[in-house]
């Protein structure tokens, strides 16, 4: 069915807004974060609130007893998994979905996620690296010995390797910038930080990539800066 014509013409010159209203550029409220301090992904949401100089709550989730598959968790997040965070009634999770919506939401110099379409498929492309290969890589091999789990982590170390390896190669390339996906820090570089930052307690070695490593000190010198309490064990624990 054809639509009036007048009808169409109102609806194509529908007045455009001049200024898209601003979001607010600060959190109404403390932002809650449900977190368990040896969580990498945890820590990832952690340092992008307090990069941003959010205020947030720190709501502790005890994986040991299993809180995070009991009904009052479950109701934060039906795959009882940490982090989560309630931002004045958004609740969300998934750590990368996390640091997209605080970037988006609190960055309005668009820097921590950029809105350049191409710009913005770098980001993208190193948080599904933070997703597949460091999670089930570096990450998962601390996890193992960090929790004493008995299984077999060489794949995961041998995973842990390559993706060093290739970040390596990424970082000293000469065309490189001084983080990963752009000349400033973005939320590529704060969801690939933490894991790799203490791969070596699982077992994966820094010692072999310089420029990973020197990418590292540039993150850890960021106003605001907050490491994550390491673990004595792995090539840790040989050093302590
Ligand atoms: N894709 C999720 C993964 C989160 C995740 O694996 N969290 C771990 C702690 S580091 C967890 O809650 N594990 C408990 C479980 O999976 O049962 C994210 O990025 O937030």
């Amino acid at each position: 069915m054809s639509r009036p014509a007048d009808a169409a013409t109102d609806a194509n010159t529908k007045a455009i807004p001049e200024a898209i209203p601003d979001v607010p550029i600060r959190a109404a409220r403390p932002i809650r974060l449900y977190r368990f301090a040896l969580s990498g992904h945890c820590h990832r949401v952690e340092l992008m609130l307090r990069l941003l100089d959010l205020p947030y709550e720190a709501i502790d989730i005890d994986l040991a007893t299993g809180e995070h598959k009991q009904a009052p968790y479950l109701a934060i997040n039906p795959f009882g998994q940490v982090p989560a965070i309630d931002d004045d009634g958004v609740v969300l999770t998934d750590s990368n979905a996390i640091l997209v919506y605080l970037a988006s939401r609190y960055d309005t110099r668009h820097a921590w996620l950029p809105r350049d379409a191409v710009a913005a498929a770098h980001v993208q492309r190193w948080l599904s690296v933070a997703a597949g290969d460091l999670a089930f890589g570096a990450a998962a091999a601390r996890v193992a010995v960090v929790f004493n789990r008995d299984v077999d982590t060489t794949a995961m170390i041998e995973r842990g390797v390559l993706l060093l390896t290739r970040l390596e190669a990424h970082l000293a390339r000469a065309q490189a910038t001084a983080f990963v996906a752009a000349a400033t820090p973005t939320i590529a570089d704060i969801a690939l930080y933490t894991y790799l930052a203490h791969a070596p307690e699982g077992n994966v070695s820094l010692q072999p990539y310089p420029a990973v490593r020197a990418w590292l000190a540039r993150i850890e010198a960021l106003p605001r800066f907050v490491p994550m309490a390491s673990t004595p064990c792995g090539l840790n624990a040989v050093a302590a």
